[in-house]
């Protein structure tokens, strides 16, 4: 529903015939509909999380971050969107790898994980998120997309990763996870 007369097909491929792995698709010639940006800030032994109240993944549990407006890079997006969701600066974030979903109603994103071990400022509800301190030992995947449990425990422990994903709505059907 959120890609509706955005992109009917995925390259090179029918409609109705969208890939439902990871392997039927060519990763190297893919490009996605939206780049987006995923911001986690890790202090203390919790990570700053936030609860969506609008856009894609609405109602879940996710890290602050949205799509790129046109000529933004994508740190300049997640600390807006850190800004315009909870009114904080994050300090020296550091990108630590990226996901390519793919959905197979045609709809895809880039997203960039970035990681800040510090913050000014105090998270406050806004109009597109209720933040929430979350201890690393206690984080609510069962509230979050499914890829998350898969790979946010690879940010926490500062390692860098590259993702490949096929969604069918919230459902997770395939993905391959690189580790570095
Ligand atoms: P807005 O609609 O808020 O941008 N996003 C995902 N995050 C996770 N953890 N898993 C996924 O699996 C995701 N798909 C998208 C990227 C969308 C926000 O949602 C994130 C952006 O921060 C499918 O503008």
């Amino acid at each position: 529903p959120h890609c509706r007369g955005e992109m009917m097909r995925e390259e090179g491929k029918p409609l109705g015939l969208q890939s439902r792995t990871v392997a039927e698709i060519d990763w190297v010639h893919w490009s996605a509909v939206d780049p987006a940006t995923l911001i986690f800030v890790i202090r203390g032994g919790e990570i700053l999380l936030i609860r969506k109240k609008r856009g894609l993944g609405a109602g879940k549990i996710n890290g602050p971050g949205g799509r790129l407006e046109p000529g933004e890079t994508p740190e300049a997006c997640a600390m807006r969107e850190l800004d315009e969701e909870l009114g904080v600066v994050a300090v020296d974030p550091i990108r630590l790898g990226d996901h390519r979903f793919q959905f197979v109603d045609g709809y895809s994103t880039y997203v960039h994980v970035y990681r800040a071990s510090d913050l000014q400022g105090i998270p406050v509800e806004t109009d597109e998120a209720i933040p929430m301190w979350v201890n690393l030992e206690a984080i609510p995947f069962d509230e979050m997309w499914e890829d998350d449990r898969l790979w946010l425990p690879l940010l926490v422990a500062g390692k860098r990763f590259s993702g490949y994903w096929i969604f069918e709505g919230d459902r997770m059907l395939d993905y391959r996870l690189e580790v570095y």
